[in-house]
């Protein structure tokens, strides 16, 4: 049984809990009024299978917007994050999110919507990965297949021992890759493996 929590349209602070299926809606589950997000805070629980919207199901018309939120997997579990919404449909606007991968499972980072339909508009995205821990991301939307989409300016970032992290959308002159390493090794080429190698 999924535990479901679901805030408003102000800033909202969702906390998963262990060993469940967790699905959180920082604002509404279905976001039709063209009412602009709050600026949430959802955390997924560990050991669990976590479904984070930093604002709900789906965006859809009226100018809705959503918020700029801050969404973190939980660890050991199977994280899926949407920073605004599975399913932006045009005119609506992604806020600017960041999404923390949790370590240890696998995870799944779209930094606005998984699809869309429309002129609908990313936002500007941070997407960290989890060390030592599979991450698919995608800094925008996960399905090209609509028209008039306008992209954001998306940060990718990793640390050391990144673990196998697969980047779908980076595009060059909007994005950036943004190398985190402690202590210093002097290259930072060591720190990201080639895709599909540890
Ligand atoms: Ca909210
Ligand atoms: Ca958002
Ligand atoms: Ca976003
Ligand atoms: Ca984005």
């Amino acid at each position: 049984m999924a535990i479901i929590k679901v805030g408003d349209f102000g800033d909202n602070t969702l906390v998963g809990v262990k060993s469940e299926l967790n699905v959180h809606y920082g604002d509404i589950i279905e976001n039709y009024g063209g009412a602009t997000g709050g600026d949430d805070n959802l955390t997924g629980g560990a050991n669990s299978t976590n479904y984070l919207f930093g604002d709900a199901s789906e965006i859809r018309g009226g100018a809705g917007a959503g918020g700029d939120d801050t969404l973190t997997g939980g660890a050991n579990a199977t994280n899926i994050l949407y920073g605004d919404a599975e399913s932006m449909v045009g005119p609506s606007t992604g806020g600017n999110d960041t999404l923390i991968g949790g370590k240890g499972g696998t995870n799944t980072l779209y930094g606005d919507a998984e699809t869309t339909g429309g002129p609908a508009i990313g936002g500007d995205d941070r997407l960290v990965s989890a060390s030592q821990t599979t991450d698919h991301m995608w800094g925008d939307f996960g399905s090209g297949e609509s028209f008039n989409l306008t992209f954001g300016h998306d940060a990718f970032v990793f640390g050391p021992n990144n673990g196998t992290d697969f980047v779908y959308d980076f595009q060059q002159g909007f994005d950036i890759f943004e190398i985190r390493s402690t202590p210093l090794p002097g290259l930072a080429a060591d720190v990201i493996p080639p895709q599909g190698a540890q």
